[in-house]
C-alpha cells in the first residue's frame, strides 16, 4: 500500500529529475518560452465568448497549458473540438490543457481550440483589449491581451453534458435591434 505511487506523483518526479539533467539554469520558467501573436476575441454583448491566439514554444521542451483567466470573463476554459453525435464538431473543456510542442506553433482558431470566456463581466466591444492570463504546468504565467473583433462564424455548440442549456438562445440575438438603427426618417 506505501509503495503505491499516484500518476502525477511520478509524472512530478519524473520533471524533476528531467530538469535536474538540464545544462541550463532551472529558473528557465515555461512562459518565457511562449510567444503570443494575433491575439482577438469575439465581440458579443453577453453570455460567452472565444479568443483566438498564435502561440508559438520557442523553446526546446513541449509546453502545457493548465488554466486561463481575464478579468474581462467570470471564468476562462480551455476549450477544445471534438466530434458529437452525428459528426458535428463541438466544443468542451480540455482536461489536458493546451499543449505547445517544442519549436511549434499552436494555432487557438475558430473550428479548433480556444479560449472560452464565461459568464461576461460586460460587453465585449470592437476595437477593446481583452487581457489574459495563461498558466503552465509549472505555476508560470503569461499575460497578453486580445483585440476584440465582430466575428460571425465561431458559433460553436457545446458538447451535451457540457455547459448545460445556457447559450441556446444566442443564435437568435440581433434580430430586435433594428429599430435603433437610424432607418426612421423623423420629419417633425
Ligand atoms: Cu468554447
Amino acid at each position: 500500500m506505501i509503495k503505491t505511487f499516484s500518476a502525477p506523483l511520478l509524472l512530478t518526479a519524473a520533471a524533476v529529475l528531467v530538469a535536474g539533467c538540464g545544462t541550463d539554469s532551472n529558473d528557465t520558467a515555461a512562459a518565457d518560452s511562449l510567444a503570443v501573436s494575433s491575439s482577438w476575441a469575439k465581440a458579443a454583448d453577453s453570455g460567452m465568448t472565444a479568443a483566438f491566439a498564435e502561440l508559438e514554444n520557442t523553446g526546446d521542451e513541449d509546453l502545457r497549458i493548465v488554466s486561463a483567466t481575464s478579468p474581462g470573463a467570470g471564468s476562462t476554459e480551455l476549450h477544445e473540438m471534438v466530434a458529437g453525435d452525428g459528426g458535428t464538431m463541438v466544443m468542451r473543456e480540455s482536461e489536458s490543457g493546451f499543449v505547445v510542442e517544442a519549436g511549434s506553433v499552436h494555432s487557438l482558431a475558430p473550428g479548433g481550440d480556444h479560449l472560452m470566456l464565461m459568464d461576461l463581466t460586460g460587453p465585449i466591444v470592437p476595437g477593446a483589449d481583452v487581457s489574459f492570463t495563461l498558466t503552465f504546468d509549472d505555476g508560470s504565467t503569461k499575460d497578453f491581451t486580445a483585440q476584440v473583433r465582430d466575428f460571425a462564424g465561431a458559433q460553436e455548440e457545446y458538447a451535451p453534458g457540457h455547459g448545460g442549456e445556457e447559450g441556446a438562445d444566442h443564435s437568435a440575438g440581433g434580430g430586435a435591434d433594428h429599430s435603433a438603427g437610424g432607418g426612421a426618417d423623423h420629419n417633425g
